[in-house]
């Protein structure tokens, strides 16, 4: 029995289109810059929002109507929505997806019962990936609901829940291993403290650093190539994590020697929790060769928490795929929808419209961000701004020419310099909204 009998496989019909379940941007064959669209965007489908997302909210209970869901924590009930889910990845034509371990089965009255209904719901997940062709873009573990992890996992002052943990993430990385996962991502959760009298900061961060090489570690043991990803997220649901921005995960894996390891997952709801838009995130981690891949949502800037919403501006979409296409394009990444549907937009039909419009944003915002690199005006007003860089003085500093020494008795000489070229932001913008 279908669960969405009334929704065929969604069609790219069109900008003209007023069919709610169609494209009206996302054409998957199309070719832009290269790669058609379904290549360069990568789509993956969360199970933890799309297929676990009650509604639930800290002022009451979920909302959501889910008929083929019967409500228990049963193996079947897990093995029935996976069948479910992969109905909708096909009927979206979304290549790929993600999950938790504790999303996708329940969690059993041990550890070994939790693993062995993890390899149960495996099962089908293996089937249903081979005969939709539809691939797991990562897979993690969860290290926050559960009470053992009430003050963190690796991070954790109780050096028992830090061994749950280990043989949570063990099992999570043999699971993505067996289903072809492309990646495996670390978000801290609960890595971070609520109150700093009580918390030993520095030892915290080398036991979390020392959990991640065990991670590569194993993954070396069994096989596993995928590309590792560390989420940052400044707060929510500790008053700070470790994993704070992407400039603090970065220095993070450096200082532990992670960096060659570790790329890392920008997610737009968590940059603005930190303050940053995602373009900042997505800059600060291109320019280390650090981006990997991008957790697709938006915040409510006014509401300031982490409302997971789907995203449908096109200036975000904008400057994500430039990003993107700035630092050479997804390789192992991909654009995965960490986005929930409003408690309010209650009936299944809704996660079809949320993901149709996630995804035509995203092909807009391709499309807008090739038209720009194509045309090549925005590169060449930025290379003018550095003019001063490419010949004489700069250039020689650049080369390594100089020092305090010799730019002084320069400087000296000069007595001043003369303003050079305007920021000229107003212009940027407009020619911004010329493509837009
Ligand atoms: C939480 C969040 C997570 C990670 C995976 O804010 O983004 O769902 O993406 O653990
Ligand atoms: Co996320």
């Amino acid at each position: 029995m279908a669960a969405f009998p009334d929704v065929s496989k969604i069609p790219f019909e069109g900008p003209d289109s007023r069919n709610p379940l169609a494209f009206r941007y996302y054409d998957a064959n199309e070719v832009v810059v290269g790669k058609t669209m379904r290549d360069h965007l990568r789509f993956s489908v969360v199970y933890w929002h799309t297929f676990r997302g009650t509604g639930a909210d800290p002022f009451g209970p979920g909302t959501m109507q889910r008929p083929w869901d019967d409500g228990s924590e049963s193996v079947e009930n897990a093995q029935n929505r996976a069948r479910v889910a992969f109905e909708f990845f096909e009927k979206l034509g979304a290549p790929y997806y993600a999950f938790h371990d504790r999303d996708v089965a329940p969690e059993g009255r041990s550890l070994s019962e939790s693993n062995a209904n993890l390899d149960a719901v495996a099962k089908v997940l293996k089937e249903e990936q081979q005969r939709s062709g539809v691939k797991l873009l990562w897979g993690t573990a969860n290290l926050f609901s559960n009470p053992r992890y009430m003050h963190g996992a690796a991070t954790s002052c109780n050096a028992d829940a830090f061994a749950y943990g280990a043989a949570q993430v063990k099992k999570a990385m043999e699971v993505t291993h067996e289903l072809g996962g492309e990646g495996y991502t670390f978000w801290g959760g609960r890595e971070g403290y609520q109150c700093l009298w009580n918390t030993d900061m520095q030892r915290e961060q080398e036991h979390l650093a020392k959990f991640l090489h065990m991670a590569v570690d194993y993954a070396k043991e069994i096989g596993f190539t995928g590309q590792f990803y560390i989420e940052p997220k400044p707060k929510e649901p500790t008053k700070h994590q470790y994993d704070s921005d992407a400039a603090a995960c970065l220095n993070f894996l450096r200082q532990y020697d992670l960096l060659p390891h570790l790329k890392l997952n920008l997610e737009t709801n968590h940059a603005t929790l930190a303050g940053h838009t995602m373009h900042h995130e997505m800059e600060v981690a291109g320019a280390a060769g650090a981006l990997g891949s991008i957790d697709a949502n938006t915040g409510d800037l006014l509401l300031g928490w982490d409302t997971d919403q789907f995203p449908t501006d096109i200036y975000l979409t904008t400057q994500c795929m430039l990003a993107v296409l700035k630092y050479g394009g997804f390789t192992t990444g991909g654009v995965n929808f960490d986005a929930k549907v409003r408690r309010e937009s209650f009936e299944p039909i809704d996660l079809f419209y949320a993901h149709i419009g996630g995804m035509d944003a995203f092909a807009r915002g391709l499309k807008i961000a090739a038209a720009m690199i194509a045309d090549g005006r925005l590169a060449g007003m930025v290379q003018d701004r550095y003019a001063s860089w490419d010949e004489g003085l700069g250039a020689a500093i650049e080369a390594g020419q100089h020092d305090f020494k010799s730019l002084e008795k320069l400087m000296l000489d000069r007595g001043e310099i003369t303003p050079n070229a305007s920021g000229r932001q107003e212009l940027f913008e407009n020619v911004v909204n010329q493509y837009v």
